[in-house]
C-alpha cells in the first residue's frame, strides 16, 4: 500500500523461488512508483521476471534486472556505484540469495560445497548489508531503511546432513541480532524471516540438478509456496516506521521442526 510507494527495493536471488515471488508481491502491493532492483546470477531469468511483473501490474513499477553474484565480494563492492544514479537511493534490502549443496555428513562434505554455502549465505549477505548500510546511514536520525534477511528453521534446529547449511543460517541469525543492537539508535529496521519447508528450486540445487531426488523431498507433504513467504516479507516492509517485525518463523501445517518433525502422509 501507501507506505511502500516511492521506495527503491533491492532483492537478491530474485530469479527464482522466494526472491522472485517477493518481487511480484511488492509490485502487486504497491503498483505505483516502486523501483525494484532484481539481482541474481542468471540475468536472462531476471529479465523474464521483469516481464512477468509488467504483465501483471503494468508499467507503474520500474524494474531493473541486474546481474550480481553475491558470493563475489568485488561484485558486491561495486554494485551500488554501478547502478544508474536514479536507482541508488535504496530503501529496502531483501537478503534472500542462498543455497544448500548436498546432504553429506561432515567428513564427506566437498570443499567446494562448503565454500559456496558460506560465501553466498553468510559472506554474501554481510557484504550486501555493508554496501546498502552506507546509503541508509546518510539519512537523518542515524539512518533509515529496512534490511530483511531470509534465514531458515535450519538456523535454529540443525539436522544431520545439513551441518554447513544449518551453520550458515545460524550465522545469519547471529549477525542479524547483533546488527539490530548496533543500529538501535537509528531508524534502520533489521528483520529476520525464517521459513520452514518451501517448494522452490532449493532442493533441485541441493541435489545438483536431480529433479527426481528433489521431488522426493516434497512427496507426501504439503510445503509452503514461495508466495506464502513473499506475503510476509512485504508485510514486514509495509509496517508503520516504528514497528519492527524482528523475527518470524513460518511452517506449513505438517511441520514442527527439522529432521523427524515433518509429518508425511
Ligand atoms: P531457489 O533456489 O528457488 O532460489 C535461490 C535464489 O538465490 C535464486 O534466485 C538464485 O539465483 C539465487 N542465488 C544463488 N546463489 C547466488 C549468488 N551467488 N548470487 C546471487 N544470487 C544467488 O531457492 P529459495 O527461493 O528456496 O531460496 C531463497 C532463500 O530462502 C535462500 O536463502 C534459502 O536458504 C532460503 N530458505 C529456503 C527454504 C526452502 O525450503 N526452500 C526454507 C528456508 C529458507 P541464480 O541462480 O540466478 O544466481
Ligand atoms: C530450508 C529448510 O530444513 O530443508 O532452509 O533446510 S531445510
Amino acid at each position: 500500500g501507501k507506505r511502500l510507494d516511492g521506495k527503491t527495493i533491492v532483492i537478491t536471488g530474485a530469479s527464482s523461488g522466494i526472491g522472485r515471488s517477493t518481487a511480484l508481491e511488492f509490485a502487486r502491493t504497491s503498483p505505483k512508483n516502486l523501483r525494484l532492483i532484481l539481482t541474481a546470477r542468471r540475468i536472462d531469468t531476471l529479465k523474464e521476471v521483469a516481464a512477468d511483473i509488467k504483465k501483471e501490474v503494468g508499467e507503474g513499477v520500474k524494474v531493473l534486472p541486474f546481474k550480481l553474484d553475491v558470493s563475489q565480494p568485488d561484485e558486491v563492492r561495486s554494485f551500488v556505484g554501478n547502478l544508474p544514479e536514479e536507482w541508488r537511493n535504496i530503501d529496502v534490502l531483501v537478503n534472500n540469495a542462498g543455497l544448500v549443496k548436498g546432504v553429506a555428513k561432515a567428513p564427506e562434505i566437498e570443499e567446494a560445497d562448503l565454500n559456496v554455502m558460506f560465501a553466498t549465505n553468510v559472506t554474501g549477505l554481510i557484504n550486501m548489508t555493508q554496501a546498502v548500510l552506507a546509503i541508509f546511514k546518510k539519512r537523518p536520525e542515524g539512518g533509515a531503511g529496512d534490511i530483511i534477511n531470509i534465514g531458515s528453521i535450519a538456523g535454529r534446529e540443525p539436522y544431520q546432513g545439513g551441518s554447513i547449511y544449518c551453520a550458515s543460517k545460524a550465522a545469519v541469525r547471529s549477525f542479524t541480532d547483533a546488527l539490530r543492537k548496533e543500529l538501535i539508535a537509528t531508524r534502520i529496521r533489521v528483520i529476520e524471516i525464517d521459513p520452514g519447508q518451501v517448494e522452490t528450486e532449493f532442493s533441485v540445487v541441493r541435489f545438483y540438478g536431480d529433479k527426481s531426488k528433489a521431488d522426493a523431498v516434497y512427496a507426501g507433504c504439503e510445503p509452503l509456496t514461495p508466495d506464502d513467504i513473499a506475503e510476509i516479507v512485504v508485510f514486514t516492509a509495509g509496517r508503520r516506521e516504528n514497528v519492527v517485525v524482528a523475527d518470524t518463523l513460518i511452517f506449513p501445517n505438517h511441520q514442527a521442526g527439522t529432521g523427524g518433525a515433518m509429518y508425511k502422509k
